[in-house]
């Protein structure tokens, strides 16, 4: 058995939230993998920022990995031991790094305050940032009275090269997956790291021009009528943008002149209701009436999109909530286009 060189940040990344204000806020809203799908994200944005490659994620060694972070949601709160890290790096691995972390709140949205805390830590974020590593290995575990743990096992392994399931690496395990594989196998999406779009980014937000060419591509729009918004011109989805205005899916971001798009603004989840209701021809407001639209200028065109079944809340599983002031995910599109469009 090879050594390994380990470079282990042992500074003890607990967190006690305050008390949650309610059951709710506690209650876990995101799977073990989307949460891992977020740090890889994170990682690899932090990385690029310096420079450094992209790590792969180790999927095969996922397992493994959650089964550390929930021993240590069991047990005591440590890094594993040499031989515990071989047991669960590929064979082949010859240096690693490790960074573990303890959020004793479940309800947490994502996986941004653990990443930023890592990065506030000089000994974890050198082990995110450092420039030999080639892979990571991820696991999260996630309980609703002890909160979520996570395992980052950075490494390089000679001979080694982790296998994805479907379309794409970074959703495997997501609740996202099945949406991303329809909306691919349907030529609404090629991935968001071209050309070798093995990655669907799932976490990132949908900015408004993305969404025009997922529209112009679901919805098979080819007329780019009339219309041509003045801040689109460098744009590369000015086509796509046009053609979802010749549509009457959009209007413009600057009423009541609308000579603007805004490409590259974000889009909440209020707006895509806007513009799928548009795209799909809903009128049905059937009887879903979540209790934080009131007063949004969307709140019709969400009561529709929860009367044809393409959304139903926010909250799991209460779901009396729609959150429409949030940032759509390109995950959360996914799943509204399948359903939408019945894929
Ligand atoms: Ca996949
Ligand atoms: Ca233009
Ligand atoms: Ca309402």
């Amino acid at each position: 058995m090879r050594p390994l060189s380990v470079v282990v940040a042992l500074a003890a990344l607990l967190s006690f939230a305050p008390a949650p204000p309610s059951a709710v806020a506690g209650t876990a809203t995101v799977t073990p993998a989307e949460f891992e799908s977020c740090l890889l994200e994170k990682i690899n944005d932090a990385r690029a920022a310096v420079g450094a490659r992209r790590l792969i994620m180790a999927s095969d060694t996922t397992g493994d990995t959650r089964a550390w972070s929930r021993w240590m949601a069991y047990n005591t709160f440590r890094h594993t031991t040499t031989s515990e890290r071989y047991a669960i790096l590929p064979d082949g691995a010859f240096t690693a790094g490790e960074n573990i972390a303890w959020w004793s709140d479940a309800g947490l949205p994502d996986c941004s305050k653990i990443h930023t805390m890592f990065i506030g830590s000089s000994g974890h974020k050198a082990n995110i940032l450092k420039s030999n590593w080639r892979y990571v290995a991820l696991g999260a575990y996630v309980d609703n009275s002890k909160g979520w743990w996570v395992t980052e096992i950075f490494f390089d392994a000679n001979g080694y090269s982790p296998e994805c399931d479907g379309t794409f690496c970074d959703d495997d395990g997501s609740m996202f997956e099945a949406d991303i594989e329809k909306i691919a196998a349907a030529g609404i999406t090629t991935g968001c790291n071209p050309p070798t779009s093995d990655r669907f980014c799932l976490y990132d937000h949908v900015t408004r021009g993305q969404m025009a060419a997922f529209l112009t591509r679901a919805l098979n729009l080819s007329d780019r009528g009339s219309i041509d918004f003045t801040d689109d011109d460098n744009s590369p989805f000015e086509a796509d943008i046009e053609r979802m205005a010749a549509a009457g899916i959009t209007k413009g971001c600057n009423p009541p002149t609308n000579d603007r798009f805004c490409p590259d603004q974000r889009v909440t989840r209020g707006q895509m209701a806007a513009f799928l209701a548009r795209a799909l021809g809903l009128s049905d407001r059937g009887s879903v009436d979540f209790v934080d639209d009131e007063g949004s200028v969307h709140e019709a065109e969400i009561e529709m999109m929860a009367a044809a079944g393409i959304t139903m809340g926010c909250n799991p599983p209460a779901n009396d909530r729609f959150c429409p002031n949030d940032y759509v995910t390109r995950g959360q599109m996914a799943a509204f286009l399948a359903r939408g469009l019945d894929l």
